[in-house]
């Protein structure tokens, strides 16, 4: 993730030669009457030339405050955010006087740009704009800080998301489970009012600068209408659906084996506490109690990390070594000296990975809390396809420091990390008694699919559930009916006890309170099938998708590398076409490597009522 979905830009207004009222930009535009196409990309330069220097300084702000979460240093980011939030907003109308000039594409994109950079606009008013930005700090900071404390006297009984997570993950334990579950979710009623404000706040910023609301925004990021990808995400939807009802029908069978079926009825939702994971969105820490079959080789991949005694930093550099075969560039030094790997013990972090270029400029960092694990190991590669993104695209305008869309930089990562299979950690020298038996690749698959899979409906209902909020549509005294209604229409889970009003279960979720938009995520756990099937090809593997590794390949490094550097600066399909070949989104490369899987989980379910 970047640290937000938008540039983060800060300024007091003078660079751009107008205070910072209305009234004063309106003169300013007056002024300029008759504004000219050069005039225009006079202006591009220079918002350009600002951000850069100005997202530079928010970005170190928000850096210090993630890695030490106080009092001061929330109000330090929160002041630097509001001073962004104005700067935008007045280019923004700024930028309104060029309209209906014939532009050259490069100025007509970037202005184009500037109008979506954000995913939080705030409002012309100065305290409404303060009272957004305090808010955004607050509900990160409640969630980064977040505990459950048995007893909230006490500190001894405090457990971190890290710690309720690492439950989540291996007990068995129904009660147990429960506990750790609800546990979580008592850090979030206390957002439920900030947020209904945020909203409010936050789409009357999004009408200032021309939408319907701050959904409207988002949907706005995608080189069509806000309508045209609605639908298209509709599309992928239900190019995937199918096998997440087979995956979802063969893990409820097992679970219902393991619970029991009061715990577990086999034709209903699934308990969300009972998937190995913190918010049932990824569930491959369930593996042993659906395992395929008993042997099958050592797919353990955690116990061998632990095994071999890797820290967290030999984990980044095996992460940077994937990226090196394949002919792209070494991590700089500062990444190495100025990144977060560990979980510091003396105070509040953000512990949500993220990555970082903090000043636009190479400045490459990650922040994290990795533990010794398989989920975190992958994670890690997630986090450098996001540095790698930025390290080809730095010396492009900070207007095109982006990727081709947001999907794509979720994707990268990822896509390498396809090419993490056994046969490639075995050359590494990470596992040592690799299979290569039918029964092996069952096994395997199911692992994936339980972290891929899994995810797609999770992916999809977190902005079905904001884009409601933001319309309206799920009302202020709704966002807990609203949230589990959809959680069980796409998931098919539901809530193990009564989920009130009083509650905010959307809110113990990093990316509702840190308001980072997550269709994203969606989007990329499709295409990067898509770039994997694409850049497998390039690496000349003949065979079965599954089977591919792009590991050492530096024609597949070439092509990747083209499409990183073309940052935002083309509409999404020239990228997809500089990688692929293609120029849609395409669900078929995710159905192709999961074939084996497939015809194996339908045989499975056969005589069992799917669907919930
Ligand atoms: O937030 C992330 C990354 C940072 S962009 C760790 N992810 C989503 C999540 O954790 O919910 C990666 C997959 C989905
Ligand atoms: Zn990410």
């Amino acid at each position: 993730m970047r640290r937000t979905h938008a540039l983060s830009l800060v300024l007091t207004l003078t660079s751009l030669g107008c205070g910072g009222s209305n009234a004063n930009l309106e003169s300013t535009t007056t002024e300029a009457e008759a504004p000219t196409a050069e005039d225009a990309r006079a202006f591009v330069a220079q918002v350009n030339e600002d951000l850069k220097r100005l997202a530079t300084i928010q970005a170190r702000a928000e850096w210090i405050k993630s890695t030490y979460i106080t009092y001061d240093t929330q109000i330090m980011a929160a002041r630097a955010n509001e001073e962004l939030m104005a700067y935008t907003s007045q280019a923004i109308a700024e930028a309104r006087r060029f309209e209906g000039l014939e532009l050259d594409e490069d100025t007509a994109r970037q202005l184009h740009l500037l109008t979506i950079s954000q995913s939080l606009p705030a409002p012309n008013d100065a305290a409404k704009r303060r009272r957004l930005a305090e808010i955004a700090a607050e509900l990160e900071g409640l969630y980064g800080r977040g505990k459950y404390c048995t007893d909230p006297e006490d500190p001894e009984t405090c457990r971190d998301l890290q710690q309720l997570s690492n439950v989540l993950a291996e007990s068995r334990d129904y009660d147990e489970l429960l506990e750790a579950w609800n546990g979580w979710r008592t850090i979030s009623p206390p957002m439920r009012s900030m947020y209904q404000e945020f909203v409010q706040l936050g789409n009357e910023g999004a009408r200032e600068i021309g939408f319907d609301d701050l959904g409207e925004l988002w949907r706005a990021g995608y080189d069509m209408s806000p309508e045209e990808f609605d639908a298209e995400v509709e599309r992928l939807w239900e190019q995937v659906a199918p096998l997440y009802e087979q995956l979802h029908c063969y893990v409820r069978a097992k679970l219902s084996e393991h619970y029991g079926a009061e715990r577990v009825p086999p034709d209903g939702p699934i308990p969300a506490h009972l998937l190995g994971n913190m918010w049932a969105q990824s569930w491959e820490n369930v593996f042993p109690l659906v395992q395929p079959y008993e042997a099958g080789g050592d797919i353990d991949v955690t116990s061998a990390l632990q095994r071999h005694e890797y820290t967290s930093r030999d984990m980044v550099r095996m992460g940077e070594r994937f990226f090196t075969s394949l002919g792209l560039a070494e991590l700089p030094d500062t990444f190495w000296e100025r990144s977060m790997f560990d979980k510091p013990e003396d105070r509040d972090v953000v512990c949500h990975a993220s990555a970082w270029d903090v000043d636009y400029s190479n400045d490459l960092r990650i922040k994290m809390c990795i533990q010794i694990n398989e989920e975190d190991f992958i994670t890690i590669h997630h986090e450098l396809g996001h540095n790698y993104y930025y390290r080809y695209y730095y010396e492009l305008p900070i207007l095109y420091q982006s990727g081709a869309h947001d999907g794509f930089h979720e994707g990268i990562g990822d896509t390498l990390a396809l090419s993490v299979t056994p046969s490639y950690l075995s050359e590494i020298g990470v596992l040592e008694n690799v299979q290569r038996s039918d029964e092996a690749l069952i096994n395997l698959q199911m692992k994936e699919a339980l972290a891929k899979i899994a995810f797609l409906p999770f992916g999809k209902m977190i902005d079905q559930w904001r884009w409601r909020v933001f319309s309206g549509d799920i009302p202020a005294d709704g966002y807990n009916q609203g949230w589990w209604e959809l959680r069980q229409r796409y998931q098919g889970i539901a809530p193990p006890n009564e989920r009130g009003e009083d509650l905010f279960d959307p809110g113990a979720k990093f990316h509702v309170p840190g308001n980072t938009p997550y269709t994203r995520y969606f989007l990329a756990h499709i295409l990067q099938f898509q770039f994997h099937r694409a850049l497998c090809r390039e690496a000349g593997h003949e065979g079965p998708l599954h089977e591919c590794s792009i590991y050492g390949s530096t024609e597949a490094g070439d092509k990747l590398r083209a499409m990183l550097a073309m940052g935002a600066s083309r509409p999404w399909p020239e990228a997809l076409d500089a990688i692929a070949g293609e120029r849609t989104m395409d669900a078929s490369a995710l159905v192709e490597y999961f074939a084996p899987l497939l015809a194996w989980i339908e045989e499975q379910n056969e005589g069992r009522t799917c669907g919930w």
